[in-house]
């Protein structure tokens, strides 16, 4: 095949902003410096052990959850990377109990930033993919200052969202509400080049992604969605399923928008009233977006997860996402046991 034009981030943001006119340039000098901060964060995670950056920083997060020392690392690299604009009010992020307001010094702009800056940790000492995930949100209204009700917004307010996976390659892949785009880090340039545009997810598929081992928690619509999977050509469904688990998010949905499947991260009855495992505003409502962006659904089981008014920062919730179909079928059997 003959070398096609090579379209960069900058190029793709500006022609959106020209054909849609919803990228003003605060919104794209954001996504240029988050995207900026991932090629940071995919240099420290390619050296690896030699960067010594593996193993634990043994601190713990406000979840309760030990942070890995890249945990650390890719929260200060976001925060640095993204003060200093003049397009931020405030960020908030997984690794940090309250939300981090933009220093005096600098210009405060309108955007709000969100980010889970290391998802899938449990996979970082390990060699496997894992990722950073981030979502914007305007700040509304007029006054003056910035707090944590600013960020409590349903996921369907976001301006844009997006997610880096570091895997054998380098993919950033992002929505600003007109489609999903993905590039691809060219590491000799530098750049980010447009390597998939108006990413679609088949409605149907064959691949479930959950993590087994907690079969005997779940509540019994999850369990009869999985086992009618299971039950494969003979049972209801009349064909043979696939399983894949990375327990990277990041890695999980990236397969799903590269060829469909359906993931899912229920409630389960270990801990009642918690609602899932995964938190609404650092990995559900980027990951919603960006899969309904690409024709698919998110639901948590009951309700689009974009639709869910959040009532703290660190919120979860339960997760299913992916082919339409798949996620219709098993909200329905929620639906059905309610
Ligand atoms: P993290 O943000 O602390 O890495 O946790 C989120 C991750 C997801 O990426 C992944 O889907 C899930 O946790 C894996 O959980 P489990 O270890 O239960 O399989
Ligand atoms: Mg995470």
């Amino acid at each position: 095949m003959p070398p096609t034009k090579r379209v960069s981030l900058t190029q793709y943001l500006v022609e959106q902003q020209r054909e849609h006119g919803h990228i003003p340039s605060q919104l794209r000098l954001l996504l240029e410096i988050v995207a900026r901060a991932c090629k940071t964060i995919a240099i420290s995670v390619n050296k690896g052990a030699l960067g010594e950056v593996l193993g634990s920083a043994d601190t713990e997060n406000v979840q309760g959850e030990v942070q890995k020392k890249l945990d650390v690392i890719s929260n200060e690299v976001l925060i640095e990377a993204n003060e200093w604009g003049g397009h931020l009010a405030a960020m908030a992020s997984e690794e940090m109990d309250s939300i981090h307001v933009v220093p005096h010094r600098y210009p405060q702009g309108e955007y709000l930033l969100l980010f889970d800056p290391l998802d899938g940790s449990s996979n970082i000492d390990v060699n496997v993919s894992i990722g950073t995930i981030f979502s914007v949100l305007r700040k509304v209204g007029h006054h003056r200052g910035v707090s944590e009700e600013d960020f409590l917004q349903p996921g369907r307010a976001q301006a844009a969202a997006g997610y880096c996976v570091y895997g054998p390659q380098t993919t950033l892949v992002l929505t600003v509400g007109t489609g999903v785009a993905m590039f691809t880090l060219d590491r000799e340039t530098g750049s980010w080049v447009l390597t998939a545009n108006e990413v679609t997810i088949p409605a149907d598929t064959k691949e479930f992604a959950i993590n087994m081992s907690n079969l005997r928690h779940w509540a019994a619509p999850v369990r009869r969605y999985i086992d009618e999977c299971l039950a494969g050509k003979e049972g209801p469904r009349g064909k043979d399923f696939n399983m894949r688990w990375v327990a990277s998010m990041v890695a999980d949905v990236h397969r799903i928008l590269t060829r469909g499947g359906i993931f899912m991260y229920p409630w389960d009855q270990r801990e009642p009233d918690k609602p899932g495992k995964l938190r609404l505003m650092y990995e559900a409502n980027p990951m919603a977006f960006l899969v309904e962006q690409a024709g698919g659904l998110a639901t948590n089981g009951r309700q689009r997860i974009l639709d869910i008014v959040p009532t703290k920062l660190h919120e979860r919730v339960s997760v299913m996402l992916g082919s339409k179909n798949e996620v219709q079928r098993v909200t329905e059997y929620h639906q059905a046991a309610d």
